[in-house]
């Protein structure tokens, strides 16, 4: 019904159409009009209404332009194959199905608007249409299975150069797949990798990125706790240049790290997290609690803590909640 009722405005482009001729067009009542015309503002539709002449759509949402796209990617193998939606349940699954059909390294999924964006743990990923990066790459290093979320946090780092740089914003990482600004989400990592003794097979690399969100459309309960590149910059992103600089740095920085190794990312990392040498609690997957003094990366890329007992440990998976300011006499120490 949707898109029935897009196409009706398509041919009737600039105009108003009433509401009587919509339910006549659709054959359903003025209600089912109201709620249709209802899902489209949801999803990005801007209409205008007026009570005498009906509705006129006056904007669609944004669409990223796939040839300016292409002409400026500068990559080698990152997103040279691409494959793009315009709504999908999730970019992950879209990115199985193509491994599954033998989608090569660099196999890049993109999505205007996902219903079943999902984080870690279940958790949900909220998508709306054209206005984020909702993207997933496929990766194929040559790596023992423990080695991977050291791809989580170089894809970090890619993010957190690119973004300072072309939208000069003063965003961190928060370990192990969160980029921040002023203490709230703006990108999330999700890294789900297939292995066969102990080798990895396959990564399927998702970035969500809250481009051009502004605070309307998000649901209530993110407002305290993300944001958007364009709220906190006060520009609109352009989604394709982005998108074609994120895949410039991360091939590059995927390249460093096949030749020398984890330990210049990690120096990268470090640099960049809002994590290192402040007290932190975090939330194991099991329902256990760390509390202490976030110390460092470890070679696989688990948080190092020095707990309020003095002991040293050292955790894979979990949230971090952050408390007190960064204690940078820690940080030279
Ligand atoms: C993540 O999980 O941060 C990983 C998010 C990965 C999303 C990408 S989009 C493309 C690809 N396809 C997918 O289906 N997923 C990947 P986690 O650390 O569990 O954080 C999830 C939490 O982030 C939620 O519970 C919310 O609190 C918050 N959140 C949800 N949507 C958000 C948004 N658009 N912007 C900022 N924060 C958001």
């Amino acid at each position: 019904m949707l898109d029935t009722i897009l196409q009706i405005f398509e041919d009737n482009r600039g105009s108003y159409v009433s509401g009587e001729e919509l339910s006549k067009q659709l054959g359903c009542s003025r209600t089912a009009v109201w709620k249709g015309i209802r899902s489209l503002r949801a999803q990005g539709y801007v209409f205008e209404a007026s009570s005498r002449r009906g509705y006129r759509l006056i904007q669609a949402p944004a669409k990223l332009d796939i040839p300016v796209f292409l002409s400026k990617l500068e990559t080698q193998t990152l997103g040279r194959s691409l494959h793009y939606y315009d709504e999908v349940d999730s970019t992950q699954t879209i990115a199985q199905q193509k491994i599954a059909e033998g989608a090569p390294e660099g196999t890049l999924i993109i999505a205007e608007s996902q219903t079943a964006g999902r984080g870690r743990m279940g958790r949900k990923w909220h998508s709306p249409k054209g206005k984020g990066i909702w993207m997933s790459l496929v990766l194929k290093p040559q790596i023992p299975i423990h080695f991977a979320p050291q791809l989580t946090l170089l894809t970090a780092v890619a993010l957190c150069r690119t973004i300072r740089r072309e939208c000069n914003v003063d965003i961190g990482i928060k370990w192990p797949n969160d980029l921040l600004i002023d203490g709230k989400k703006v990108c999330g990592i999700l890294l789900e990798s297939s292995a066969e003794d102990e080798r990895i097979k396959h990564i399927i690399c998702g970035i969500g990125i809250s481009a051009n969100l502004s605070l309307e459309d998000y649901p209530p309960e993110l407002h305290a706790i993300a944001t958007s590149l364009a709220i906190a910059s006060g520009k609109e992103v352009s989604r394709e240049s982005l998108i074609v600089a994120i895949l410039k740095e991360l091939e590059q920085l995927y390249q460093l790290y096949h030749e020398e190794g984890f330990a210049s990312i990690r120096l990268l990392w470090e640099a960049l997290s809002v994590t290192l040498h402040r007290p932190i609690q975090v939330h194991t997957p099991r329902g256990g609690i760390v509390e202490g003094i976030a110390s460092g990366i470890d070679e696989s890329g688990g948080l190092r803590i020095v707990s309020t007992q003095g002991e040293e440990l050292c955790v894979f998976s979990g949230d971090v909640e952050l408390f007190g300011k960064r204690d940078d006499t820690l940080a030279q120490s």
